[in-house]
């Protein structure tokens, strides 16, 4: 599902879900989508588009990262804390740097591609970025992350997408790290995740009322870009 608003002719997204479903839960699901979608506190959208597809591949089982929660006071502690991380596991300043200008500049529904070390982006398309799609969550570990992140988060829901996201996108050999701000002004804490560290929930990643925000993927070259983005886009995963 995807809720938009027109702005000054612009398609502005204001929420999203997603999920692989029996057909017999397709119903319940796309009720409680189109609730989701009209009860945003943007208010209601312009427009929602479903998109159902039957999916004929097989799932293709992937681990869940570990979650651990970092507290920090301050967006400048957060930045400190998350480019300590991101250099620790090798990446370059200047990779860091790209990541941060695309997250606070430019709004893009998908994620940027970055080389980990010669910091070139590498998503054929700049302005739409790649979208890590076809995703669910076991419902054994669901229920396992709700409880590690009990009273740590007004949206457990978006924390168990968010994970479901990052877990298909550390699965892959080419990738070393994620960074994930939220575009949500008034949901502060993102996250960065690795094989190494598993999925760090960073708290006042920015500042309360900032609407930019993005994800970034750190990538090893040479890669082939083209099955990567396929896998992150189309391979069915469930999260285990
Ligand atoms: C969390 O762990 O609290 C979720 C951070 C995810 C931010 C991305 C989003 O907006 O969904």
């Amino acid at each position: 599902m995807r809720a938009s608003r027109i702005e000054n002719s612009k398609e502005i997204h204001i929420s999203g879900a997603e999920g692989i479903y029996e057909f017999y839960e397709l119903e319940k699901f796309l009720k409680k989508f189109f609730k989701r979608a009209i009860e945003h506190p943007k208010g209601l959208p312009d427009k929602i588009v479903f998109t159902l597809e039957k999916i004929k591949e097989e799932i293709q089982p992937v681990e869940a990262l570990s979650v651990k929660t970092v507290f920090c006071e301050s967006s400048e502690e957060a930045q400190k804390v998350i480019n300590e991380h991101l250099i620790n596991l090798g990446i370059s300043e200047k990779a860091i740097t790209v990541a941060w200008s695309v997250i606070k500049g430019q709004k893009m529904r998908g994620a940027t591609l970055i080389d980990y070390l010669t910091a070139e982006r590498l998503e054929p398309d700049k302005e739409r970025g790649v979208r890590v799609s076809r995703i669910q969550m076991d419902k054994k570990r669901r229920m396992q992350v709700l409880k590690k992140i009990k009273n740590l988060s007004s949206e457990p829901q978006r924390v168990i997408e968010a994970v479901t996201i990052a877990s298909k996108v550390a699965f892959c050999p080419e990738v070393v790290a994620e960074i994930c701000v939220s575009d949500n002004p008034d949901y502060t804490t993102g996250y960065i995740a690795s094989k190494e560290h598993g999925y760090l929930r960073i708290t006042n990643i920015k500042k309360q009322g900032e609407n930019t925000g993005g994800r970034a993927f750190f990538v090893k070259t040479p890669l082939d870009i083209e099955k990567l983005i396929k896998f992150l886009e189309k391979t069915p995963v469930v999260v285990l």
